[in-house]
């Protein structure tokens, strides 16, 4: 038995040299501290000048689509000035950034070593700039030539016992294109073990809507939430993660809309919005966004939409077809009575406390419900990484068909995707458990048996990892030891398997856990050039909206010596199956080609070539959208969702994991959470003042956290506490140092979406 190399799997438990410095948590998103920001990260990673230059092309008709987040562009005319926001920017300096990880890199350090580095540092080493090979017993990676990577690939694959050894993870950035090939590569190969970032972050969407309204993607476009009367954000913190949504905002409010934001902490872009690109807005001192601030306390969702819902039935009660829209209720949906029923049985002072949130505030809410028809609710993370995540988006679903606000204008439901594709992955069945007419059609159009029993989703990937039955593991893209969770079980799980391959553009934790061997293939990223056979591709990626469009790469390659994610794939498929049966030379050849078998394959995409060259694309269809629902009765349905009353031991705490302001997932741009006036320190842990006096903790103080859960106990060390306006009771700190406080069996029902919004926790002082 080989004895594993001794990386380290959790980062650094230490404090950054700089210090923790507190500022005012601020009350603004955006403006000109958000330009200054970008600023500095485009010069300071690509010069200025080309920064610049790359910057006017993003999400611009003719150029390239920003690798940061699904958040659709404008259908019309895009801002001149340039449709891009501070986050954006930091995500193009990442990428396009002209250091570089090269030979002498590897030379000079050994994974050990570089496991010792927090993931900031490894992330800010540069760009990958060609294939690397790390051997069994080695610890140093060192260069190897892609025919010989694409052998090794293509002989161990041949080597396996069963194909459902091998797995195939996707994390949302690649293209349509990719996807397609890829998914095409693995059920080739004969598996579907095909998890995906999805997996740990809209999943729950996916499956509370597609049981409620029949398809697992949000009802709404760009436009309805210009229109919308009423905008409710739930568990998301769109100033940081979306910022271009808060110019969807500001258009409601323009229009007399109003905005009701729900979550266990008051977020800057919930508050006031300044448009960096608008010199009015900036002299004005911004748009302030938010009517109503709901704080609920962590998970306390369920319970306030039910108490709202009670308020509604209660108004409804009183003056009949008043509230509720009995006519689409009768026409559309299915299990009316049955909610109702429930909802009658429910105590409103017991939900008010359940949810945490002011009773005040609930009747202030319930109002706007009761008045307003055009309602769109947009959500995140805060409702889907939780164990009832599927029920969170079920009971929004409820009091959408209730208003019959869903398929009408300025109306419906809008899950804000993460990742830029993410959708677009799915959509190309990029999933573990695919629909049988999809494999029919794969089956027809290339001839042979494709696989038809479901694979391994991302946390059952793990488990069978740890089990041994996982040799090979293949990841396009992501850094699945840090964005998973339990990442010390996680990271021992990986190491079980006898190759893993990495497809990156920089380094990351991922390449330092690794199987035996490992591989690292370097790629072509969103804003460069792709080159097939002289002439220049563009690929396509799928909005949060349903919107298809192209993207042009627009930069040089970061080295010579890196290949398209497409390509990448077609060379695997070339020297694991040959030709014969899907023709991989030729479909990479032109990227219409592999567009042409999508169109022949997948619905909605007729014409796929011809329209998605017209500048903004085409939408996908979108049943729900024209309450068109295809669910097994063809109605919407109703549900009924047990309000969720896990409590957590005496004295201890539930934590969410969250964003900072200057990250990408696990890719850490820098060390500040500037909205939330947190600088120059990621590992912080926000509390109540009155938790903190409970417990004798001040500010700065340093304690170590650990987490409980039925299979045992986790711990993290080092985190500096900090009063912050949190719901009482809760506590937060930064994903991925935490991830080694999740613990891997607790996940959401149905969706298996790892719980990283509510870990019970408990503190000890340092
Ligand atoms: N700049 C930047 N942009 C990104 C990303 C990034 O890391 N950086 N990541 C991308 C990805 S993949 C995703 S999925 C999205 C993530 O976007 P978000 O979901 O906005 O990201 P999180 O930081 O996880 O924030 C979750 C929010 O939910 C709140 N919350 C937590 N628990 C609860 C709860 O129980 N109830 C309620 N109501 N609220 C709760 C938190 O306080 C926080 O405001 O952003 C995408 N865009
Ligand atoms: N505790 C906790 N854990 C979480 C979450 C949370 O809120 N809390 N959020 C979850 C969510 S929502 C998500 S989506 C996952 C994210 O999980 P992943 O998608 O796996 O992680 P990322 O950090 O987005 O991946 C970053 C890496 O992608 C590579 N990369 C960047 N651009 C490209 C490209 O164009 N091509 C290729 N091939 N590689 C590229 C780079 O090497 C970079 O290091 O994390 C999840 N984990
Ligand atoms: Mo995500």
């Amino acid at each position: 038995m080989t004895v594993k190399r001794a990386v380290q799997i959790v980062p650094p438990e230490e404090f950054s040299q700089k210090g923790l410095t507190l500022t005012q948590r601020k009350k603004k998103a955006v403006g000109i501290p958000a330009i200054i920001s970008s600023m500095r990260h485009i010069s300071s990673e690509l010069g200025l000048w080309r920064g610049i230059k790359l910057l006017n092309k993003m999400n611009q008709k003719d150029g390239f689509d920003c690798p940061g987040c699904a958040w659709p562009d404008p259908d019309g005319k895009r801002s001149s000035l340039g449709e891009y926001c501070e986050n954006g920017a930091k995500a193009i300096a990442e990428e396009a950034t002209i250091k570089k990880v090269g030979r002498d890199f590897f030379k000079k350090y050994s994974v050990e070593e570089l496991s010792k580095q927090t993931d900031y540092w490894l992330g800010k080493s540069g760009r990958i700039t060609e294939p690397f090979y790390l051997p069994e017993g080695s610890s140093y990676y060192q260069p190897i030539s892609w025919e010989e990577a694409f052998n090794k690939i293509a002989s161990k694959l041949k080597s396996l016992n069963s194909p459902d050894e091998a797995v195939f993870y996707t994390s949302g950035r690649t293209s349509n294109e990719a996807a397609f090939l890829y998914q095409l590569f693995a059920r080739q190969l004969g598996t579907n073990n095909l998890p995906d970032c999805s997996n740990m972050c809209h999943e729950s969407s996916g499956v509370g809507l597609s049981e409620t309204v029949g398809i697992g993607k949000g009802s709404v476009t760009l436009e309805d939430l210009h229109k919308a009367e009423l905008i409710v954000v739930m568990g998301q913190n769109p100033g940081t993660n979306h910022p271009r949504m808060l110019a969807a905002l500001e258009k409601c409010k323009e229009n007399n809309g109003q905005i009701i934001s729900v979550n266990p902490i008051p977020e800057a872009g919930n508050n006031v919005f300044v448009d960096p690109q608008n010199p009015l807005s900036i002299v004005k001192g911004g748009t302030q966004l938010d009517d109503l601030y709901l704080q609920v306390k962590i998970n306390g969702d369920v319970a306030l939409l039910k108490a709202i819902m009670l308020l509604m039935l209660q108004a409804e009660d009183k003056r009949p077809n008043s509230v509720f829209d009995h006519d689409f209720i009768q026409n559309y949906t299915a299990g009316y009575d049955e909610l109702i029923d429930s909802i009658r049985k429910e105590n409103f002072d017991d939900l008010v406390r359940e949810s945490g949130v002011e009773e005040e505030d609930i009747r202030k809410a319930a109002d706007l419900f009761i008045a307003k028809k055009k309602i769109v609710i947009c959500w995140a993370m805060g409702l889907t990484q939780h164990e009832n995540g599927v029920n969170n988006i079920r009971e929004v679903v409820n009091i959408l068909l209730l208003k019959g606000s869903i398929g009408i204008e300025g109306g419906g439901t809008c899950p804000v995707r993460g990742h830029s594709n993410v959708q677009g992955d799915r959509t190309m069945n990029i999933w573990e458990k695919p629909k049988s007419e999809f494999i029919d059609r794969l089956d027809e159009r290339f001839k042979m048996k494709f696989p038809r029993d479901h694979g391994y989703d991302a946390v059952e990937s793990i488990k069978a990892c740890k089990e041994g039955k996982v040799k090979f593991y293949f990841f396009m893209g992501g850094n699945f030891i840090s964005a998973t969770p339990d990442s010390q079980f996680t990271g021992e799980a990986i190491q079980n398997c006898d190759l893993t391959v990495q497809v990156s553009t920089k380094l990351n934790r991922s390449h330092l856990v690794t199987g035996k061997e490992a591989l690292i293939l370097p790629c072509v990223s969103r804003s460069e050039k792709d080159i097939q056979n002289g002439v220049a591709q563009f690929v396509t990626i799928e909005n949060s909206m349903g919107v298809v469009q192209k993207s042009y790469g627009q930069l040089d390659n970061a080295s010579e010596n890196l290949m398209s994610e497409p390509a990448i794939v077609a060379a695997m498929g070339e020297y694991t199956f040959g030709n014969d049966v899907v023709n991989w030379k030729k479909l990479v050849s032109n990227y219409d080609y592999i567009r042409d078998i999508v169109e022949e394959t997948i619905d909605g995409f007729d014409n796929y070539n011809a329209r998605v060259r017209k500048p903004g694309g085409f939408y996908l269809p979108n049943g729900a959208r024209e309450r068109k629902f295809n669910t097994e009765n063809g109605k919407a349905n109703f549900t009924i969702n047990e309000v969720p009353r896990k409590k957590v031991a005496n004295g201890n705490l539930i934590l969410m994991t969250i964003r900072t302001h200057d990250q990408y997932n696990t890719t850490i741009y820098g060390m500040d959470d500037r909205y939330r006036g947190i600088l120059n320190e990621r590992r912080v842990l926000l509390m109540n003042k009155f938790d903190m006096a409970e417990k004798g903790l001040q500010t700065e103080d340093v304690v170590h956290i650990t987490s409980h859960f039925q299979d045992g106990e986790r711990i993290a060390r080092n985190f500096k506490v900090i009063e912050y306006d949190i719901a009482r009771g809760c506590v937060a700190t930064y994903f991925p140092e935490a991830n080694v406080l999740v613990p891997v069996n607790s996940t959401a029902k149905r969706s298996n979406t790892p719980v990283s919004k509510f870990v019970e926790v408990s503190l000890s002082k340092a």
